[in-house]
């Protein structure tokens, strides 16, 4: 497989200035019309190279009249064009598909009978030939013909601008989109459909229908991605002033795909999941997805739609942007707090580890083999981060100044990450030399901070170092500008005024011309090691270092285990406050995992369990926030934090200070449940929602005691359940215990909901991940179970994924877990590359674990390697493991 490189972009030779596409759906085969306009860039006669797999050419014309055969040349992934005119002209395609059999869900393909396309990042050469990469961005118009029956509804991009009856049955619609776009934001959707039709009225007055596509049955789990969307548009036009730009916008539920959703330009087509929504069917966790995702979507139709990326290697152009974007529209929408806790608990699990491990690559990549492969949560996740501390260095006035000025650049246009930065710093008249590191380096920087009160001067002294690790083909680093937000907290607990820092030399003022005052300074750290004097201290301070996580850094400092026991208490900062009980988890836990190995007696600090007590005795506070101080730091975070992972110590330990914290705080925890039952008619509001999450983590911790009564009391909570947060919820705390009362949860479960694949899913994915010993050999028999099917992604993500994520199964001593991986991963490959690429994915840490599991697992990796006919995707992730 060919390896593609950022340093070798050029730009194409020839733009597509107008393409209209005609599609002849069959069963048995599609035929495909592609008519170019092709407009010439460069002199001499250079060669067009058109992309283009498992495509049956059928004609090929210039002009009007046939290519001859010496002018063109097909292999298995390109199309070659020799002597061309060196004036525009017309290329007419046809191409023969057969969609039916496209397993791999890019391109065209059917799901549930109907037709659909996924074609980012490079599946519209799968429906024609052409020159697919986001840089060749063209007006299309798309006529669709098909069996009016099968197919009543027939959708694609832009406008509706004719519609019709054929001979035979058949019927055809022709839409038009009137905004340059690259073939990427293409799509077509033709089969049977209902729409929930609503409106919204943009800024300036503008009606646009809005419609959202289902199957018949499904239109009234609608309701709430139709809020959603309204809510993002209003959103978008009050944050950012921007506004929607055609008459109509399309969303279409797919119950087979392979991402969560895709934001083709005005027909976003979504997994089902992330649509789909009741109270009965849906958890309160759905619901906050399914409005972020909407969001997301939504807000590419500028950020990705309007502005797009010049190649594949920007993606975080546009996803980084639009995942920033979504998270703030969420945080608006709920609590502000609790979302970033969340956002940061997945950058922390997922991300850091991956920017450890031998597929580390930095937001803007330097080389791929697939580039699906680089949908991840560094592009995503981490290049989210990037975008906000543009915000947390700029202001949110100085961001939205900036975000003016990039759409007054680029509008129409396919750019690069350099162009986005140019465009904030422009904005603002700043320059900050080392922040475009943040695009270049990959791996996450350590940042060590140690404090010093002097009483005499009434200084407070934070000195910093900080170190970015090396990563594959990233031997040096350099550092970088890191914003670190710190507050100073006085023995009340209260911030204190910031009035003026020094750093080095220079002297900061923080108070501002109006003589308002901060609590919160930002330093710039963009040394190996620097120093920060806070002036006009007047007592020892306790320090909140990194508030809101204002840098994706790891922290190191020397703040007490007392000083975090009085930020959990005190910290104005609700991530900081959140962050002093997981770093004290997290430090507990470490040093029970070592005494576990010792063979040492163990016993939790009543310190600890005394700061859990008064959180969850507090009433002042929010109780979605309680419900994740109460959530451990999970298995994975712990392992990442050791020289060799030890799987079976980490879950013994993380069981055990589960069972220590319930058996000590069991009355309260009592009391929470009874005090947090939901009423019948499903809520959705904020309160309500937190209610149950509070609720739902408490029971959780009771059911570890696995004491009869209470057992009864989560099968009761099981069976009065009025809504999926709680049912679903009572079914896992049952299910952390063998027995009866676990197999019977499971078996009503199944009865009750195995019409609703959706909620079936979540039945997989709860066996999935089960702790129970030897567990593998249920997930292989619920391979055979007519509840699964190897083709639905989701249904792979469930039981594959699901049980990937259980460390001690998949990670089982006699390598049982590793083979059964690879076996699926090698079924897989072979239907759809793409999400066995992901499934591979689990493989990559391989190297942290000790050495029988080294040799266990480098033993798969090999044996998938070796497979012939292997993808090119699933051929990357395991061959960059292995190296
Ligand atoms: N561009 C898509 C997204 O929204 C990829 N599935 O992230
Ligand atoms: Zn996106």
């Amino acid at each position: 497989p060919k390896e593609i490189f950022l340093k070798d972009y050029k730009a194409p030779n020839y733009a597509f200035e107008k393409v209209d596409l005609k599609f002849v759906l069959g069963e048995e085969k599609t035929l495909v019309t592609s008519s170019i306009h092709v407009i010439p860039k460069s002199s001499g006669d250079t060669p067009l190279i058109l992309d283009g797999e498992r495509l049956k050419l059928v004609t090929l014309k210039i002009n009007g009249s046939p290519v001859p055969e010496d002018n063109y040349k097909v292999s298995a992934r390109k199309l070659h064009l020799t002597s061309l005119p060196s004036s525009p002209f017309d290329l007419d395609i046809v191409t023969e598909i057969e969609p039916q059999n496209n397993t791999s869900l890019e391109g065209l393909y059917k799901s549930t009978g109907n037709f659909c396309t996924q074609c980012e990042a490079e599946g519209f050469r799968k429906i024609t030939y052409f020159q697919d990469r986001p840089d060749v961005m063209s007006k299309f118009t798309t006529r669709i013909e098909a069996d009016k029956t099968l197919y009543p509804v027939l959708l694609s991009n832009g406008n509706l601008i004719d519609e019709g009856d054929l001979a035979d049955g058949k019927h055809y619609a022709v839409w038009e989109d009137p905004w340059t776009k690259p073939c990427y934001l293409f799509a077509l959707v033709a089969g049977q459909l209902v729409s929930r039709d609503d409106s919204f009225t943009t800024m300036s007055g503008r009606k646009v229908a809005l419609r959202i596509w289902t199957p018949p049955s499904d239109v009234p789990k609608t309701a709430h991605a139709m809020k959603s969307l309204q809510l993002a548009m209003k959103w978008d036009e009050e944050v950012f002033g921007l506004e929607y730009d055609l008459d109509l916008f399309n969303v279409v539920a797919v119950p087979d795909f392979n991402m969560g959703a895709m934001e083709n330009k005005s027909l976003n087509i979504f997994n089902s999941r992330l649509v789909l929504a009741s109270p009965e069917t849906a958890t309160d966790a759905d619901y906050a997805a399914i409005e972020g995702v909407i969001g997301h979507e939504y807000f590419h139709n500028w950020t990705g739609n309007r502005v797009t990326c010049r190649d594949w290697f920007q993606l975080s152009l546009k996803e980084g942007l639009t995942v920033f974007r979504d998270q703030e529209f969420s945080s608006d929408m709920g609590s502000r707090g609790v979302k970033r806790i969340a956002d940061v608990g997945r950058l922390r699990t997922a991300q850091f580890s991956q920017d450890a491990g031998p597929m580390a690559h930095p937001v803007r990549p330097h080389s791929y083999i697939k580039m699906d492969n680089f949908y991840t949560v560094t592009v995503y996740e981490k290049g989210a981060e990037v975008v906000r501390m543009y915000q947390t260095l700029l202001g949110k006035a100085g961001f939205r100044k900036g975000m003016d000025l990039y759409f007054q650049r680029h509008d129409g246009q396919a750019v690069t990450c350099e162009e986005f930065l140019a465009a904030m710093f422009d904005a603002n008249d700043v320059k900050f030399p080392t922040f475009p590191l943040w695009y270049a380096q990959a791996g996450t920087p350590t940042l060590t901070v140690t404090t010093d009160y002097n009483a005499d001067a009434q200084t407070f002294t934070i000195k910093c170092n900080q170190y970015v690790p090396s990563t594959p083909g990233q031997p040096k680093k350099e550092p970088m500008l890191l914003p670190l937000a710190v507050g100073l907290l006085d023995s009340h607990g209260q911030d204190m005024r910031l009035t003026s820092v020094k750093d080095g030399s220079s002297l900061h003022n923080l108070t501002s011309a109006e003589g308002d005052f901060t609590t919160t300074a930002v330093l710039h750290v963009d040394k190996a090691e620097q120093e920060f004097t806070f002036i006009d201290i007047a007592e020892k301070p306790v320090p909140s270092l990194l508030r809101n996580f204002s840098a994706p850094v790891r922290l190191v400092s020397d703040v007490t285990n007392n000083d975090l026991f009085f930020l959990l208490a005190h910290d104005s900062d609700q991530f900081n406050r959140w962050e002093a009980g997981q770093t004290l988890s997290r430090k507990l836990m470490l040093d029970l995992v070592s005494a576990q190995q010792k063979g040492e007696k163990l016993s939790v600090d009543s310190a600890f369990i005394e700061g859990i007590r008064s959180t969850i005795m507090d009433t002042s506070l929010d109780k979605e926030f309680v419900a994740k101080c109460l959530t451990l730091p999970g298995e994975s975070e712990i392992a990442d934090l050791m020289d060799v992972a030890d799987p079976d110590a980490i879950h013994t330990i993380r069981r055990y200070v589960i069972t220590q914290i319930a058996a000590n705080i069991r009355e309260e925890l009592l009391k929470t449940v009874e005090a947090n039952r939901s009423s019948a008619a499903y809520d959705p509001s904020h309160e309500h929602r937190a209610r149950r999450s509070l609720k739902n983590v408490s029971l959780g911790y009771l059911a570890s005691l696995n004491e009869p009564e209470i057992i009864d009391m989560a099968v009761d909570e099981f069976k009065n359940a009025t809504n999926m947060t709680d049912q679903i919820a009572a079914l896992a705390a049952i299910c952390q215990n063998p027995g009866d009362a676990r197999s019977k949860a499971l078996a009503d479960f199944y009865e009750q909901w195995k019409e609703e694949t959706l909620v079936i899913n979540k039945w997989l994915a709860l066996q999935a991940m089960s702790d129970i010993p030897g567990n593998v050999e249920n997930v292989r028999g619920l391979l055979e179970h007519p509840a699964f099917d190897i083709r639905n992604p989701n249904k792979v993500y469930s039981l594959i994924g699901g049980f990937c994520a259980s460390a001690v199964n998949f990670h089982a001593k006699d390598g049982s877990g590793y083979k059964f991986l690879a076996d699926v991963v090698l079924q897989l490959d072979k239907l759809n590359p793409q999400v066995a690429s992901r499934m591979v994915s689990a493989f990559s840490r391989w190297r942290r674990f000790d050495e029988e599991r080294q040799a266990l697992s480098k033993a798969q990796l090999e044996r998938i390697t070796s497979m012939n006919g292997l993808s090119d995707n699933v051929f990357e992730i395991a061959s960059k493991s292995l190296a």
